[in-house]
């Protein structure tokens, strides 16, 4: 195994429930985390529960562990507080952790919401200038600069994957290009974690799908390759959902929905 004890925040959630079961796996001994209840610990497992808005109890969470995949945290749009608390206040106080007790690589679950705004007209690289859609996606462009802050000056390396839509399968147009396949997701973080110079990196968390606005070229160092692919949903949803209206940004943007959400 590459990692001794791997820590997954966020493990109560939907894309921690898929994870705790595949990265085993990576680990001899994974510890979750979430600041929701979810049951005891199975074998090869340890549960701390901790809120990130608590940094004692981060510092504790993160003690002992030698990588760090870090799904905690508001999920969707909203008010701005509880959004500062989990997605900014919460990574100061995981990065802090990261650094007292010389955590070397983290995963963080950025999202696409980080570039919500640009067309999908455009097909943009990890490198474009960001363009957040929402307070959520100003939290995780947040997240990828603090990052970037801690590697430039202590070291630690950060995966940021702009994860796109990771649900069991697309439910409409615009996850036919956003699609992450939990088999695809697995694969991803798998490969953020075992790559064996990361640096701080951004990828685009995708399937590979046919249309997509997104350009992964620039990542090829974290040797992730797709297998899976929206590509055979695409006539069911075709028939399932009305052609985009060209007027509509939540139609036309990468981010979709989130454009036109709020004020709060
Ligand atoms: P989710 O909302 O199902 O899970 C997030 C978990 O974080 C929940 O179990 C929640 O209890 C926990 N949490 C929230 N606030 C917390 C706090 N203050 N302290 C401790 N824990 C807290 O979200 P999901 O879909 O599993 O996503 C996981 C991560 O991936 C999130 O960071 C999300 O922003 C990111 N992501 C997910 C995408 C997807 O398609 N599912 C797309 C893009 C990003
Ligand atoms: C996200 O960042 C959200 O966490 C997820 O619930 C989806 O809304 C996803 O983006 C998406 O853009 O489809």
């Amino acid at each position: 195994k590459l990692h001794e004890k791997i820590l997954l925040t966020g493990a109560a959630g939907g894309l921690g429930k898929v994870l705790r079961e595949s990265l085993k796996q990576n680990c001899t001994t994974l510890r979750l985390s979430d600041r929701a209840d979810f049951g005891p610990a199975r074998a090869g497992e340890e549960v701390m529960l901790a809120d990130l808005a608590d940094a004692d109890a981060v510092d504790a969470m993160v003690q002992g562990v030698d990588a760090i995949v870090h799904l905690g945290g508001v999920s969707v749009d909203g008010p701005y507080l509880p959004i500062v608390q989990a997605n900014i206040l919460g990574l100061f106080h995981l990065y802090e952790a990261a650094r007292k007790h010389g955590v070397k690589r983290i995963v963080f679950a950025s999202s696409n919401h980080v570039v919500g705004y640009y067309s999908q007209g455009e097909t943009i690289g990890i490198d474009a200038p960001p363009r957040p859609d929402s307070f959520y996606g100003v939290s995780k462009a947040f997240g990828e600069d603090l990052s970037k802050f801690y590697f430039e000056r202590y070291g630690i390396e950060t995966a940021c994957v702009r994860i796109g839509s990771s649900f069991p399968k697309p439910v409409d147009r615009r996850m036919l290009a956003t699609w992450l396949s939990y088999g695809d997701l697995h694969r991803l973080i798998t490969a953020c974690l075992t790559t064996p110079v990361l640096n701080h990196s951004i990828i685009f968390g995708m399937s590979n799908n046919a249309v997509t606005w997104w350009d992964n070229s620039g990542a090829k160092h974290v040797g992730y390759v797709p297998q899976d692919s929206s590509d055979q949903f695409r006539e069911e949803i075709y028939a399932q959902t009305a052609a985009p209206d060209l007027n509509n940004p939540a139609h036309t943007t990468h981010g979709g929905g989130f454009v036109v959400q709020g004020p709060y």
